[in-house]
Formats: structure tokens, C-alpha cells, sequence
């Protein structure tokens, strides 16, 4: 048997991260990932996640958020590269929309740069958009994104440089709590360890309890457009954004010009549809009717961004493991003494990864952490 201080149960977004916090603090760490590092068979594949702070979701983020652009440029110095890339952030929605009101208010009580933008100065600075009557558009500068396949390699670099072990291939069969020992069965392999940490996305589900509907695997699909006039939307001029249509809930989203990362050497801009999509089970998120999927998404390109649609390069499929309120769920396992968990990141989480891995090397070896969390403790479902 080999035992171990930490086991960290699913290395993606917010493993990878956690594997190399508790490396740095001494601790002897497995990390089992049940593919490879970095795959597109759960939440973390597309090349692009925003990094945004003025936060529409809840202003409880914002102390958060904080945290993680400072460790963003930390990681940046750590490692020599540039990860971090500031597009601003580009938001319309009808006056007094939900999201836009969110922004603002975030905005307001954190004191974040967000710019208010007439009609004209939006078509002139921004004018690949189509812009409607009777919206408000705001510019966040400060806001960009990060390639979440190279943060993810690189977190697991760091670990591994640093001591952690790292396995890929190794779908967790069975796991228990005993007395002050954690058991981990794999299809060839026991572990033990002190403490556990499950940072499993959309597979939590598979290994431990949550209530029905506390945790919704969704499918989520992205395209890719090859626009009409590529050189129009390059990261210099045309931004992340977040487009409120007039007839649908939820936002539309999207990317600067980027590689598709498929190998083809192709460029495109990615385009998602923020809205929870179809239950699934995780195992089967590939098995989808592309036509009938992604027909939204084409319809607001061609509606709302009619020159960045030429042509599509893929449709692809994610997954967004939703919690009831959209809120994470980030806590100290509340009936297993030395289990940690993060889940439930409800699509906008990767952002804040940096942070995470911190935050659970801190609940994990220390029991506490000093940070904001109590808001994404999983007892709010219990009120
Ligand atoms: O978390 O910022 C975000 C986001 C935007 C679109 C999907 N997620």
C-alpha cells in the first residue's frame, strides 16, 4: 500500500491547482485523474475562460476574485509566461437587465473600473457587434482570459517539480473514511492517505453523496466561427463579451480571435450559450445532435455578430455541473472528518481556480481557511 498525506481525486481545473498548494507546503500528494491531464471530457476543454471581477452573480465573489488576479500575476512571475490576457470585457443588455445591474453593483461597492458606453462610442470602439435600441452597454477593462489547458499542464508541472505525485488513467473504483484513515481503491491500486479532496466536476456525483438536484451535470456546447474578416476580430479590437438577447434568458458569450487548439492550426472565435443546458450523465457528453445544438448559437452570430460568421470550424460539448442557486459548493465535507470538496462551479468557476487550490490545501491541512467562503458552504441547502 502507499500511503499519503492528501489524495486529491479529479486533477483538472481545480486539481491541478490544489496538487500544487499542498506540494508547496510539504505535503506528500497524490493526484489521480481518471484521463489524461488535460482532456475535453469534462468542464475545463476550449482554450479560453474569462477572468472577470465585477461580478453580476453575487458581490460576495469579489473579495474572492481579488485573490485570484493577484495569484494569477503570481503565477505568471512563477513561471515566466504570459497567462493572463487583457481584452476587457464587453457587456449589453436591455436597461435594467439582471446581469448588467449585478456588474454594476458589484462595481460600485468594490470600486471596480466599469466604463458606461453611449451608442456611438460603442459602435465606433466596438462595431463588429450589432447594438439594440433601449440597451446599456458597459466595458469592464480589467477583465480578459486565461487558456485553461495551459494553466492546467503548467499547475501540474509545478506540482510535480515540487514532489507531488501525479497519475493519470486512474478511475477511483471505491473509496472509505476509517479511523483517521482514508482508503482509495483504483482498478489495480490501494491507497491511503490522512485526508482526501475531491475536485471531480461533473463525475462528483460518482463518488460522493449529494442530495438529487445539489449537483447537475448539463451539457454545454461551444462553436467555433471562422469570421468573414478575421483581422476585425483580433484581441486588440474586438473583446470578451456578454450579450443579453431581447427574447432569451441567459447570455450569449464569446472570444477574441484564437487557435482551436485541435491541432488544425485553425483560428476562430468561440462562442457559448450561458444558460443551463441538457441533464446528462457525464460519461455520454459527446453523444449530442450538433445541428439541433448548436442552431441558438449560429442564430445569434448571425443575428448579433453577422461578420464574424463565415463558417463553422467545430461544435464541441463541455460540461457545466450545476448547484441549485449557481453558487459553488466549497467546504470541509460536512459528515466525513477528513474529506474536502470543491463542485458545483455551475459554468464560471475557473476563473477563481487559483484560489481554490489554496483554499483547499488551507481546509484540507489546516482544517480553516482565512478566506470568504462561508456564502459556498453546502449548509445553505439545508435552510
Ligand atoms: O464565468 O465568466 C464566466 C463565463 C462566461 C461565460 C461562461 N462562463
Amino acid at each position: 500500500k502507499q500511503h499519503f498525506d492528501v489524495i486529491v481525486v479529479g486533477v483538472g481545473s481545480m486539481g491541478a491547482p490544489t496538487c500544487y498548494n499542498l506540494a508547496k507546503r510539504g505535503a506528500k500528494v497524490l493526484g489521480l485523474e481518471q484521463y489524461t491531464i488535460v482532456h475535453d471530457n469534462g468542464s475545463h476543454a476550449g482554450q479560453s475562460r474569462m477572468v472577470r471581477k465585477a461580478y453580476f452573480e453575487n458581490p460576495d465573489y469579489v473579495p474572492l476574485l481579488d485573490k485570484a488576479y493577484t495569484l494569477w500575476e503570481e503565477l505568471e512571475k512563477i513561471t515566466d509566461q504570459k497567462l493572463f490576457h487583457k481584452t476587457g470585457l464587453f457587456y449589453t443588455g436591455p436597461k435594467q437587465n439582471d446581469v448588467l445591474e449585478g456588474v454594476k453593483l458589484s462595481a460600485q461597492k468594490f470600486d471596480i473600473t466599469i466604463k458606461r458606453l453611449g451608442e456611438k462610442e460603442c459602435s465606433k470602439q466596438f462595431p463588429n457587434f450589432k447594438l439594440l435600441e433601449n440597451y446599456e452597454h458597459l466595458f469592464e477593462p480589467d477583465a480578459g482570459y486565461v487558456i485553461p489547458e495551459q494553466i492546467i499542464a503548467l499547475y501540474c508541472k509545478l506540482a510535480v517539480d515540487r514532489g507531488a505525485t501525479i497519475l493519470e488513467n486512474q478511475w477511483v473504483e471505491n473509496w472509505y473514511e476509517g479511523d483517521n484513515i482514508i482508503t482509495v481503491k483504483t482498478k489495480n491500486t490501494t491507497y491511503t492517505a490522512d485526508k482526501i479532496i475531491f475536485t471531480a466536476g461533473g463525475f462528483t456525483n460518482n463518488l460522493l453523496p449529494f442530495k438529487k438536484n445539489q449537483l447537475v451535470p448539463r451539457r454545454q456546447i461551444t462553436c467555433w466561427f471562422e469570421p468573414k474578416e478575421p483581422a476585425l476580430f483580433s484581441s486588440d479590437k474586438f473583446p470578451c463579451f456578454l450579450y443579453t438577447t431581447p427574447d432569451l434568458p441567459g447570455l450569449f458569450y464569446g472570444f477574441p480571435l484564437l487557435s482551436t487548439g485541435d491541432g488544425s492550426g485553425k483560428m476562430g472565435i468561440k462562442i457559448g450559450y450561458h444558460f443551463p443546458g441538457e441533464v446528462i450523465d457525464p460519461y455520454t457528453l459527446h453523444s449530442f445532435d450538433q445541428e439541433k445544438e448548436s442552431k441558438l448559437i449560429k442564430e445569434f452570430m448571425r443575428d448579433f455578430i453577422p461578420k464574424g460568421y463565415k463558417s463553422v470550424l467545430s461544435i464541441k460539448s463541455c460540461i457545466y455541473t450545476y448547484t441549485e442557486d449557481g453558487n459553488f459548493i466549497l467546504e470541509k465535507h460536512k459528515d466525513f472528518k477528513n474529506v474536502s470538496v470543491a463542485c458545483g462551479f455551475s459554468g464560471h468557476g475557473f476563473k477563481l481556480a487559483p484560489l481554490v487550490g489554496e483554499i483547499l490545501a488551507d481546509l484540507s491541512l489546516e482544517g480553516k481557511t482565512d478566506n470568504p467562503i462561508a456564502f459556498l458552504s453546502s449548509d445553505r441547502f439545508l435552510k
